[in-house]
């Protein structure tokens, strides 16, 4: 999951990780960055070619990210279901990006939507080392 540079300029680091954490997903790791122009054609590699792309490396170039890391029972699924829709004005309410945004240029927020694009993206933005294993005490109190 990353804070897009629009959430963390407006102030949206906290709210955002917040809803996670009281969700009881487990945060595993936890970085703020600059993505470089590589990283980011790397990050949105699917998108290169398409009319928004050149638009969207600029976008999340231009200010620091907050990238990080969530286990959890279906964690993706969970995660881009609290997110919403990609088109904050099709986001159902109360997710991050119908609360939180306005334009599908400006949506807050970016969540893998796959294991493999999460392993992927995990591995483009995180070393092993910086990755923490560890129990969660609250589990029992949030898994049956
Ligand atoms: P998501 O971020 O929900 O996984 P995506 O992978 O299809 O959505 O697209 C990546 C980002 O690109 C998305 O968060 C916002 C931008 N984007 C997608 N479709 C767009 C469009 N039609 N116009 C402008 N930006 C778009
Ligand atoms: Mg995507």
């Amino acid at each position: 999951m990353m804070v897009k540079p629009d959430g963390v300029q407006r102030g949206l680091i906290g709210e955002i990780i917040k809803r996670f954490e009281q969700k009881g997903l487990k945060i595993a790791g936890l970085k703020m960055l600059r993505i470089t122009p590589e990283l980011a054609s790397k990050h949105y590699g699917e998108h290169r070619g398409k009319p928004f792309f050149e638009g969207l490396v600029k976008y999340i170039t231009s200010s620091p990210v907050v990238a990080m890391v969530l286990e959890g029972e279906d964690c993706i699924s969970l995660v881009r279901g609290m997110m919403g829709a990609t088109d904050p004005k099709k986001a159902a309410p109360g997710t991050i990006r119908e609360t939180f945004g306005i334009d599908i240029g400006r949506n807050v927020i970016h969540g893998s939507d796959s294991p493999e694009s999460a392993a992927r993206e995990i591995s483009l933005f995180f070393d092993e080392e910086e990755l923490c294993n560890y129990e969660l005490s609250l589990a029992a109190w949030v898994y049956e």
